[in-house]
């Protein structure tokens, strides 16, 4: 494919509003987007989903940033890639950091798209022209502002509404959803907020007709998701605890969770999403595509993702006006009624609009074939 450079252009984009989880609140967001160049100077994007504090997972942008300087980046430049498939071949030796991987490697299959002049999406398999999604609201300092905001995003269409809870502050603010919207398809996302101990909590949930709730106990603990899975009625939906291929069989052998939620960057890249969704498919687990608070060019490379046929549940991508006054590509994400139309057109579909890039870009870091993998160990 000759890549001859990798830039990564360094954001700090404004929210709309505050994002609260049960880890925390976050008011800006730290975006790395990846521009792979070829020898014809053609650039393929990816984006790097790395959260600004290792609270999600154990990656985080300073952290990703040299991972990708250091080794990702040049391993690309200085290795034949015939197929972006190749890349995570390459990585293997590296362990984790799957989220500064998948940003190099989304660079490389949009380059590569557009080097077919084809979609992302159709280059991966996908089989959709259009995609449902939903929208992920985060934790407000009373159950009305949340109310408030709930009643927006029905207003707006969406598939699904998905609120964030913690201990405290789940069962009642649940019941006021309910009784306010009726039977909205609704779930909730505990971001690993409760244990074992919290069971009886848990069970109450499901009085409510959740779709699912996502990620309730710590990401390493599939077994004890297997055994709260086996006393709930209510679907659990795997986030964190899916970090790797390995993760997502070892979940479903143990009946660990009955949804996965795949998000690209945590599982290191296309090539291991399109390996989760086949043997999720063969097992009859559905999936929807997370998000991870991403501007434009990841969530393009999600819309891609999601028209693969397993992806039945709506995701997490809504329009880019959810989080953002102004995005970074040209179009921008645009749900109408719950629905987001793939674009016809090579690679991701939408350009980065430099100018509009412009007003969020901290720092350009230009990897070159000057660059070699900065290692100790030798072969
Ligand atoms: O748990 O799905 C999550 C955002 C950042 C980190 C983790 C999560 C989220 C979201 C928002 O829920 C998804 C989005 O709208 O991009
Ligand atoms: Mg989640």
């Amino acid at each position: 494919m000759n890549i001859k450079e990798i830039k990564m252009h360094q954001l700090v984009m404004n929210l709309k509003s505050h994002f609260t989880t049960s880890f925390g609140s976050q008011q800006e967001r730290f975006i790395t987007i990846i521009e792979a160049v070829d020898d014809q100077g053609v650039s393929g994007f990816g984006e790097c989903v790395s959260g600004e504090d290792p609270l999600y997972s154990e990656e985080f942008m300073d952290a990703s940033l040299i991972a990708m300087k250091k080794y990702f980046g040049p391993l690309v430049i200085h290795n034949t890639i015939n197929h972006p498939d190749d890349v995570w071949e390459l990585f293997k030796p590296f362990k984790r950091n799957n989220m500064s991987k998948a940003a190099i490697e989304g660079a490389v299959w949009d380059l590569y798209a557009k080097q077919q002049q084809q979609p992302l999406a159709d280059v991966i398999g996908g089989s959709k022209s259009e995609v449902d999604v939903g929208v992920s609201l985060g934790l407000e300092d009373t159950d009305n502002a949340l109310l408030e905001k709930v009643g927006e995003k029905v207003e707006e269409g969406y598939k699904r509404i998905k609120v964030k809870i913690k201990p405290g502050r789940d069962v009642d603010m649940v019941r006021k959803i309910r009784d306010k919207f009726g039977d909205i398809p609704l779930m909730v996302d505990a971001n690993s907020a409760y244990t074992l101990d919290d069971i009886e909590v848990l069970k109450e949930l499901d009085a409510f007709d959740l779709m699912m709730i996502e990620q309730p106990l710590a990401a390493g603990d599939l077994i004890d998701h297997a055994k709260l899975q086996k006393q709930l009625t209510t679907p659990v939906c795997l986030d964190e605890s899916i970090d790797s291929y390995e993760a997502a069989a070892g979940a479903i052998e143990l009946g660990s969770c009955e949804i996965i939620n795949v998000k690209v960057g945590r599982v290191g890249g296309i090539t291991q999403s399109i390996k989760i969704h086949d043997l999720a498919q063969k097992h009859g687990i559905p999936l929807w595509c997370g998000g991870m608070l991403e501007a434009g060019v990841g969530r393009f490379h999600n819309v891609a993702i999601t028209t693969l046929p397993n992806f039945t549940l709506p995701g997490d991508t809504a329009s880019s006006g959810r989080y953002w006054y102004e995005d970074i590509t040209t179009p921008e994400v645009i749900a109408e009624n719950g629905v987001v139309t793939v674009i016809d057109k090579p690679g991701i579909g939408a350009a980065v609009d430099f100018d509009k890039m412009q007003q969020y870009l901290k720092k350009t870091e230009v990897i070159t074939e000057a660059d070699k993998p900065d290692m100790i160990f030798y072969d």
